[in-house]
């Protein structure tokens, strides 16, 4: 499998370690499932923030998250962690070519 296909293998591996039998995630199990493998990109410190992104992935509002809810979670951080990535490397090459001058 290619590098990329390896990453969507594990998303979904992931998905299911956290959701069981039932292939949906319940809050609690989506605070976990965030605090333990989306540490470095995502923090859900306060209830609210997790009501709210609970609520906005929950788009068919059965309080529970499915596959189809939770790849959008995993789409918004890694589009955002993309953009910052990004932008740290035009930082870095406009910080060595002002370097080379
Ligand atoms: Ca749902």
């Amino acid at each position: 499998m290619s590098e990329l296909e390896n990453g969507m293998v594990n998303i979904i591996r992931v998905f299911h370690k956290y959701t069981g039998h039932k292939c949906k995630l319940r809050k609690a199990e989506l605070k976990s499932l965030i605090d333990n493998e989306m540490s470095h990109f995502i923090m859900v410190s306060y209830s609210e923030t997790l009501d709210e992104l609970f609520a906005d992935l929950d788009q068919n509002g059965d309080l529970e998250i499915d596959f189809k809810e939770f790849i959008t979670l995993i789409a918004m951080v890694t589009s955002a962690f993309s953009m910052y990535t990004n932008y740290s490397l035009k930082k870095k090459t406009r910080g060595a070519q002002e370097q080379s001058v």
